[in-house]
């Protein structure tokens, strides 16, 4: 009886992990408001479009550390980058450097 309540327990969890991840090709979204990108950690496949969606009244980046990449966000106009390889970026605005975020690309 409890390795089935168990198993039930696992099983709710392994859905909710799951549908955190948009499987290859579908969009990610990420929310710009109040000066922070969330979820400020989004894991996606490579493949995928990341979309940033600024709530802010004011224009934001999302500036990779490494040079991967450095989108414009500008206000109430959906910016996006298609992940083409795997592992984290991280990732800032270039007007405020305090905003940061990770973009984790698997395969
Ligand atoms: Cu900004």
């Amino acid at each position: 009886m409890r390795s089935i309540a168990l198993h039930a327990v696992f099983s709710v969890l392994f859905l909710l992990a799951g549908a955190r991840f948009a499987s290859a090709g579908e969009p990610a979204s990420v929310v710009i408001a109040d000066l922070e990108f969330k979820p400020s950690v989004i894991t996606v496949r490579i493949g995928d479009t990341v979309t940033w969606i600024n709530k802010d009244i004011v224009e934001h980046t999302a500036t990779s550390s490494d040079g991967a990449f450095d989108v414009a966000t500008p206000k109430a106009k959906p910016a996006r980058w298609r992940a083409q390889k795997a592992g984290d970026f991280a990732y800032y605005c270039r007007l405020h450097p305090n905003m940061t975020g990770v973009i984790r690309v698997t395969r």
